[in-house]
């Protein structure tokens, strides 16, 4: 299993949507639980590429071609990921969305895909949008969980403003709000008065399921 995740990372590193997909698809063949593929195939390739971005050793193109090789990888695995959370009830309903300023997506639809196949029933909004239209689709679907993702330290604040749209437009109340995304600590989370957080994607199906009450 360790000769495909070491391909996984590779194709990330090497920004191959196809490869990157035909290696899910294989995966997916050979019975291997979605969820690690992510954690333990594409994630390491992913983290690299970050890091040499982080000390200038690669540059935008990498990280685009990167990005897209993952986004590639989750498309081929998210219908079995749907799949095995089919028959689960629905534990509440859940606005998510990338906040104003902030295109990264990839982080904020695998959140999406594991909150659904988890028995949340999902509203994604996409990236780059704007409070005032959180705020509405919270309203509409009388939604239990607001989940915000924000990838860069600049658009962090985006969450707070989102918190306080909904305070104004008196939903705050009966919303519980769940912030997430590489820059987002614990601390940032009290200070802001959001209800949680969590690092990845499975421990945010944790933290919903908390906010709506109910018990692993
Ligand atoms: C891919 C990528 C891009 C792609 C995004 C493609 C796409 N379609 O999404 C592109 C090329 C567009 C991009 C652009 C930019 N990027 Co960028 N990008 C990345 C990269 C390499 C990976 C992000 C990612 O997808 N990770 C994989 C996912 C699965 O992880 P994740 O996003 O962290 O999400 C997990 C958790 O955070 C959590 N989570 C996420 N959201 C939520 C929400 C909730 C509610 C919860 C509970 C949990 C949760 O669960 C997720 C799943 O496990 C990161 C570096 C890194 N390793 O993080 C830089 C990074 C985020 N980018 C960075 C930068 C600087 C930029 C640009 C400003 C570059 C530029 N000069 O233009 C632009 C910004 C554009 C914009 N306005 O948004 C910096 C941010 C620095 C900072 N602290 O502000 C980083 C950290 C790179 C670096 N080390 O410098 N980027």
């Amino acid at each position: 299993m360790s000769e495909l995740f070491q391909k996984m990372s590779q194709s990330i590193l090497d920004g191959d949507m196809d490869t990157a997909a035909a290696l899910a698809l294989q995966a997916l063949a050979d019975g291997i639980d979605p969820q690690l593929v992510i954690t333990e195939g594409y994630m390491p390739g992913l983290d690299q590429v970050g890091a040499a971005f982080a000390c200038g050793e690669s540059y935008l193109p990498e990280l685009v071609m990167a990005g897209e090789a993952m986004k590639a990888a989750v498309a081929a695995l998210e219908p079995e990921m749907q799949r095995l959370g089919q028959q689960r009830q629905t534990l509440g309903k859940v606005v998510l969305a990338t906040v104003e300023g902030d295109i990264h997506e990839i982080g904020k639809s695998l959140v999406g895909t594991l909150l659904s196949s988890s028995g949340f029933q999902v509203f994604d909004l996409g990236v780059n949008v704007k409070a005032s239209a959180i705020v509405e689709k919270a309203r509409l679907e009388a939604a239990d969980i607001v989940a915000l993702s924000a990838l860069l330290t600049t658009t962090m604040v985006r969450q707070r403003e989102v918190i306080a749209a909904l305070d104004e437009a008196g939903l705050r109340p009966a919303v519980k709000v769940m912030v997430g995304g590489a820059p987002v600590t614990p601390e940032w989370v009290a200070r802001i008065g959001a209800d949680g957080t969590s690092q990845d994607a499975i421990g945010a199906v944790q933290v919903a399921r908390r906010l709506v009450g109910e018990r692993e």
